[in-house]
C-alpha cells in the first residue's frame, strides 16, 4: 500500500458520511435506502462499505420525519451515536488535542474526542438527545448548546446553570431538540473557546427544506496566535497569524466536491475574536439561514460575500451552474495568508534590498526544514527593489502540492497550492463524468502517486 493510500485511510474516517451523503442525495444506491440494511443500521449491526457514518441516515416510516442529507464538514469526523429507548446517545470527551494545521505546523490545542474543532453532532428536529460528557482537561469545564432552546439546567454555564465539571468527572446533558438549524456546542469558558473548544451541532429539519440541497457542507472559522517555534496558541492575543477552516489552514484543507447542476448548501459558524466576510467566486448565493434557523424565502436576496460575525451561523445556498474550482475564502486580507513567521522570520529585512535570486535561495534554505521540496514565486520586475513598498505578495506563496496531496485535489493545475493560504478553500464543481470519477477516486482513496512538480523558478 502506497504512503498516500495509507494516509488516506488514516484520514478517511471523516469522509464516510460525506460520500454516503453525496451518493444518497444524487440518487445513488446507499445502505440507508434498503429496508433490511436500514433495520440493521438502527440496531447498530450494519457496517458501511464507505467507512464510518452515522446510523441516522435510516429512511424512517411514512409517518416519521423526512430522511435528511447529512452535513459534510471537510477534515472533521461525525460524532457517532447509539439509540437507547428512543434517545440518541452521544459520548463527548473534552481533552487536549494535537492539530496539524499545515504540513509543517502542528499546534497544541483543546478539543473533543481527539479533534479540534470537535466532531460534528447531527440530529433531527424532534429528537431526544443525551450527551454523556467526560472532562479529560486539566481544569473544569462545561458545554453550552449555542442557540438551542433547552431547559436552564442544560444550558452549560458554570455557576449559573450547573456546577463546573471537574477534571475526571462525567456529566450527562439531555434535552429534546424542537428546532431546526445550524447550532454549535462549545465550552463556556472564554479562554477555552480560544483554545478551540467548539463543534457543529446540526439539527436537520423534520420536513426537508425547499428547495432541497444536493450537497450540504460545513465550515468552522477559527484564528490562532502562535509565535514562531511555539505550539501553544496565545489565548490572550488580539492579533492572529494562523487562520483555519475546520482546524486546517489552506492549502491543507480538503476541497468540497459538487456536481454540476446541483444545489449546494454551505453552513459557516464562527466562535473566535474576529468577524469574517466569506466570499464565493464566480457564483451568487442567497442567505437561507442564521444561527436562529431557516430564513423565509421572501427574505433571500443575491449576494456573494456573507459576514459571519462572532457567535453567528450563516447558511448560504447556490446552484452550481458553472464548472470550475471556485474559491471560498475570508476576504480580510490578513486572513488570506498563513503565518510566514515560521518560515521567513525576518523576510522584510532579508529580502527588501536584495536580488530575486537571493530571496529565492533564502526561501529554499528555509524550506529544507519542511516536508515539501521547493518553493515558488511569481515573476518580479527587474527594477522591483527600486519600487517603494516592494515586496508585498512576492515571495509569499509556497507551492506544496506534494505535501497536501489528496483525491479531492486531483486534476488541479500544477502548483495550485501556491494559490491558497489561510482561510481559503475550493468548491470544485465537476461535470457528471468527472464527478463520478472523483467519487470513485475518493472511495478508493486514490491519490496521484507522483505529483508533477513544476520547476518554473
Ligand atoms: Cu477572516
Amino acid at each position: 500500500m502506497s504512503r498516500n493510500r495509507r494516509r488516506f485511510f488514516q484520514d478517511s474516517a471523516f469522509f464516510g458520511a460525506g460520500f454516503l451523503a453525496l451518493a444518497e442525495s444524487l440518487g445513488g444506491n446507499t445502505p440507508g435506502n434498503d429496508p433490511q440494511t436500514a433495520r440493521e443500521m438502527e440496531q447498530g449491526r450494519h457496517h458501511s462499505p464507505y467507512g464510518k457514518h452515522d446510523k441516522k441516515q435510516v429512511a424512517p416510516g411514512p409517518a416519521g420525519p423526512d430522511p435528511f442529507l447529512p452535513v459534510v464538514a471537510p477534515d472533521l469526523a461525525d460524532l457517532p451515536h447509539e439509540v437507547d429507548g428512543g434517545v440518541k446517545v452521544f459520548r463527548l470527551v473534552a481533552e487536549p488535542v494535537k492539530r496539524k494545521i499545515a504540513p509543517f505546523k502542528t499546534i497544541d490545542v483543546w478539543g473533543y474526542n481527539g479533534s479540534c474543532p470537535g466532531p460534528t453532532i447531527q440530529v433531527q428536529q424532534g429528537d431526544r438527545v443525551r450527551i454523556i460528557f467526560e472532562n479529560k482537561l486539566p481544569e473544569s469545564t462545561s458545554i453550552h448548546w449555542h442557540g438551542l432552546e433547552v431547559p436552564i439546567e442544560q444550558d452549560g454555564v458554570p455557576w449559573i446553570s450547573q456546577k463546573p465539571i471537574a477534571p475526571g468527572e462525567k456529566y450527562v446533558y439531555e434535552f429534546t431538540v424542537h428546532q431546526e438549524g445550524t447550532f454549535f456546542y462549545h465550552s463556556h469558558g472564554a479562554m477555552q473557546e480560544m483554545m478551540g473548544m467548539i463543534g457543529f451541532f446540526v439539527a436537520h429539519p423534520e420536513r426537508t427544506y425547499k428547495p432541497r440541497a444536493d450537497h450540504d457542507f460545513g465550515l468552522i472559522l477559527q484564528e490562532w496566535a502562535v509565535l514562531p517555534n511555539n505550539r501553544v496558541p496565545n489565548t490572550a492575543a488580539m492579533e492572529y497569524n494562523w487562520l483555519t477552516f475546520n482546524g486546517v489552514s489552506a492549502p491543507a484543507i480538503t476541497p468540497m466536491i459538487a456536481k454540476l447542476g446541483s444545489r449546494v448548501r454551505l453552513r459557516i459558524i464562527n466562535m473566535g475574536m474576529d468577524h469574517h466576510p466569506i466570499h464565493l467566486h464566480g457564483n451568487q448565493f442567497v442567505l437561507t439561514g442564521t444561527e436562529g434557523g431557516r430564513a423565509p424565502e421572501s427574505t433571500w436576496y443575491p449576494m456573494n460575500t456573507v459576514l459571519v460575525g462572532v457567535a453567528q451561523a450563516r447558511v448560504v445556498e447556490f446552484d452550481a451552474k458553472y464548472p470550475g474550482s471556485w474559491m471560498v475564502h475570508c476576504h480580510l486580507p490578513h486572513h488570506m495568508m498563513n503565518s510566514m513567521m515560521d518560515l521567513l522570520r525576518d523576510r522584510a529585512i532579508e529580502t527588501a534590498n536584495t536580488r530575486d535570486a537571493k530571496a529565492l535561495s533564502q526561501m529554499e534554505t528555509l524550506a529544507e526544514s519542511v516536508p515539501f521540496e521547493h518553493v515558488h514565486h511569481s515573476p518580479i520586475a527587474e527594477n522591483a527593489n527600486s519600487v517603494p513598498g516592494f515586496p508585498q505578495d512576492a515571495f509569499m506563496e509556497m507551492g506544496m502540492d506534494e505535501a497536501v496531496v489528496k483525491p479531492e485535489a486531483h486534476g488541479l493545475p500544477p502548483n495550485w497550492s501556491a494559490g491558497l493560504m489561510g482561510m481559503m478553500t475550493l468548491v470544485r464543481v465537476l461535470p457528471d463524468k468527472e464527478y463520478e470519477e472523483m467519487m470513485m477516486r475518493i472511495a478508493g482513496g486514490e491519490t496521484d502517486e507522483k505529483v508533477e512538480h513544476p520547476h518554473t523558478s
